[in-house]
């Protein structure tokens, strides 16, 4: 499928998905939400793909939020709406089997922090900058930022910024467990595909249940979590990619995983 706002390169199981539009920070309209969602639902169904990184085109934002000039002629039912549609996409980020890092090179304002957090977890620019903006626009996060980034580093934490709508640097959110890793700007991308491919040379079907089992089981109890971890675990012995990679090790050679 052909992409206005995305362009999509892939290398070696590793895909780079970049957003496009910098002349208005990438911002998140109708059009690069719907290409965003039918990027990923392809990406997810691509064999050749294992990995995948997010990122902003230019140097200055990543994702400056959503878009401002689209969502200011909303009325409460189209707001609804345009929230329901972003929250699509971060659902379908977090459901796919492939792992995704956000690789944060600039600004991540709002919807941009929010498609942040949607991704498997944020290596970032010492430059970028993050926050929630909303209440400076007098509404809220939609695209289910409030939950995720309460979850991610705590209520406390999350509270500050979505109430304020202040912006912190790049170090402060890595200090606060936004960023797992911060990075020179020329440097952001390469060390992001880096990780991607370490991602993509292992058990690619383990990787994507490891996925599943976190993403959700940290909304099950402790217990349920245990016994879905368990689940998935047997369902794996019954993979070529466990037979693959047990075998190599006692064989005392490197495994060659099919993906399988
Ligand atoms: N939407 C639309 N256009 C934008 C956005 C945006 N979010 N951000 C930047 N732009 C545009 C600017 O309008 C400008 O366009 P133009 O050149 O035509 O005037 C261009 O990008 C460059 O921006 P600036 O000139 O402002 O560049 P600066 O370097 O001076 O500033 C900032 C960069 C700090 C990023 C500044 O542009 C800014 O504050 N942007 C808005 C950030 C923001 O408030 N984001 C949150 C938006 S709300 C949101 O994301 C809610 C998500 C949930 C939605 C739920 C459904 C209803």
């Amino acid at each position: 499928m052909e992409f206005k706002n995305l362009l999509i390169e892939t290398t070696e199981g590793v895909t780079t998905l970049t957003i496009n539009s910098p002349r208005t920070m990438n911002a998140l309209n109708s059009e690069v939400i719907q290409e965003l969602e039918c990027a990923f639902y392809e990406l997810n169904l691509d064999d050749s793909v294992k990995a995948i990184v997010l990122t902003g085109a230019g140097d200055k934002a990543f994702v400056a939020g959503a878009d401002i000039k689209e969502m200011s002629a909303m009325n409460s039912c189209q707001s609804h709406q345009f929230a329901a549609k972003g929250q699509r996409l971060m659902m379908l980020i977090k459901k796919i089997k492939k792992p995704v890092i956000a690789a944060v090179n600039g600004y991540a304002l709002g919807g941009g922090l929010e498609l942040a957090l949607a991704c498997d977890f944020i290596y970032a620019s010492q430059k970028a900058r993050f926050g929630f903006p909303e209440v400076t626009l007098g509404v809220i996060p939609g695209f289910g930022g409030t939950q995720n980034l309460a979850r991610l580093i705590g209520p406390g934490k999350a509270n500050e910024l979505v109430f304020t709508g202040k912006m912190i640097n790049a170090e402060k959110a890595a200090a606060w467990g936004i960023v797992n890793e911060l990075f020179a700007p020329e440097e952001l991308l390469a060390k992001s595909r880096e990780t991607a491919a370490a991602m993509a040379a292992v058990g690619t079907v383990a990787v994507g249940y490891a996925k599943d089992v976190i993403v959700n089981g940290v909304n099950m109890t402790l217990e349920d979590g245990f016994r879905y971890e368990a689940s998935l675990f047997g369902v794996l012995f019954s993979t070529e990619d466990q037979k693959e990679g047990m075998g190599a090790f006692l064989e005392k050679r490197k495994a060659v995983f099919t993906g399988k």
